[in-house]
């Protein structure tokens, strides 16, 4: 028994969920010609399709699961279930309009026509804010709308801003975030589930991994009490003593996040040899 999995082709999507698959340490060829494959060290069948087909696939049971944007799962409304957000392919779903137009708020859109590829959402998010304007569905090129006498708005994907600066449009409301994320069928069978169960520990212990750093530090015995505060670790630090009088070495583990900030109060604690090294695979 394997479990199939459903990643994109070809596009945004496709080089980190292959990266997220092999840092799980499960094997397979992935050459770009391929429709299928499977991992030589883990039940898995890797099917490669177009981002947009993955909920519809994975809601009629092709593929168990997949890895998609959450902007294509709530615009496809298939019956899927959300079963791990990947923490990569991050955009907004923003709604634009030209630049030198003023935005009066959401209710400033009232009348307007508004070009998207995600008519669902966008319409979702208008009946919400009490917005009566009209959806122009496009495919693509969104952006060039307004443009060519099209559309007075869009909403389309946004991540760096500069499509939209170069095309003469501002960004004047986010309708929703969005990253990968994976996606299940809500049927599968005793199998595919300890398949599944096995597959999230393993992206959770990556996940994990990427969002802390382990540190190791020289810390005077006088301030160990102030330091240890500041890097509590996954169930307390480690301490050895140095075989300098007066000093210990301290093991732990901080948040990526918290790094800066974390770093800079050790070093006002006195202490010395700070080193920070990336974790692989994190199981707590
Ligand atoms: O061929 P296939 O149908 O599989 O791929 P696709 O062309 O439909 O999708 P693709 O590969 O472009 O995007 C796949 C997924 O990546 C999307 O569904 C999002 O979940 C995610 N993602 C993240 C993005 C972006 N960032 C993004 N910036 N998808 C698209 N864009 C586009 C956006 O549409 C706009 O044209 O990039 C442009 C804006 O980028 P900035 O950086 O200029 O703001
Ligand atoms: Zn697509």
């Amino acid at each position: 028994m394997k479990l199939k999995i459903a990643i994109q082709k070809s596009g945004r999507l496709y080089d980190d969920s292959v990266k997220l698959l092999k840092e799980c340490g499960i094997d397979f060829n992935n050459s770009m010609n391929k429709l299928r494959t499977e991992a030589s060290n883990f039940p898995l069948e890797i099917l490669y399709l177009r981002d947009d087909d993955i909920p519809q696939y994975v809601a009629d049971k092709v593929a168990a699961t997949g890895i998609v944007g959450e902007n294509v799962i709530a615009e496809k409304k298939k019956k899927v279930k959300v079963v791990q957000q990947l923490g990569f392919g991050k955009c907004r779903l923003s709604i634009a309009v030209p630049k030198d137009k003023t935005y009066a708020g959401a209710r400033g859109l009232n009348g307007m026509r508004i070009a998207t590829s995600y008519a669902n959402i966008l319409s979702a998010y208008l009946k919400k804010n009490k917005i009566k304007a009209e959806i122009h569905e496009i495919s693509g090129s969104v952006e060039i709308a307004p443009g060519i006498g099209l559309a007075d708005a869009i909403c389309d994907l946004v991540s760096s801003g500069s499509t939209l600066f170069s095309n003469g449009l501002k960004e004047a409301a986010t309708v929703m975030e969005s990253q990968a994320a994976l996606i299940a069928n809500p049927r599968l069978n005793r199998q595919e589930q300890e398949i599944l169960t096995k597959l999230i520990f393993r992206m959770k212990a990556v996940r994990k991994a990427k969002k802390n750093k382990y540190i190791l530090l020289n810390a005077p015995d006088k301030n160990l009490n102030k330091i240890l505060t500041l890097i509590p670790g996954m169930k307390s630090p480690t301490i050895l003593p140095l075989a300098e009088k007066g000093w210990c070495s301290v093991h732990s583990v901080i948040m990526e996040e918290e790094f800066w900030d974390v770093i800079e109060k050790l070093k006002d604690y006195g202490a010395q040899g700070i080193l920070v090294v990336p974790i692989e695979k994190m199981v707590i």
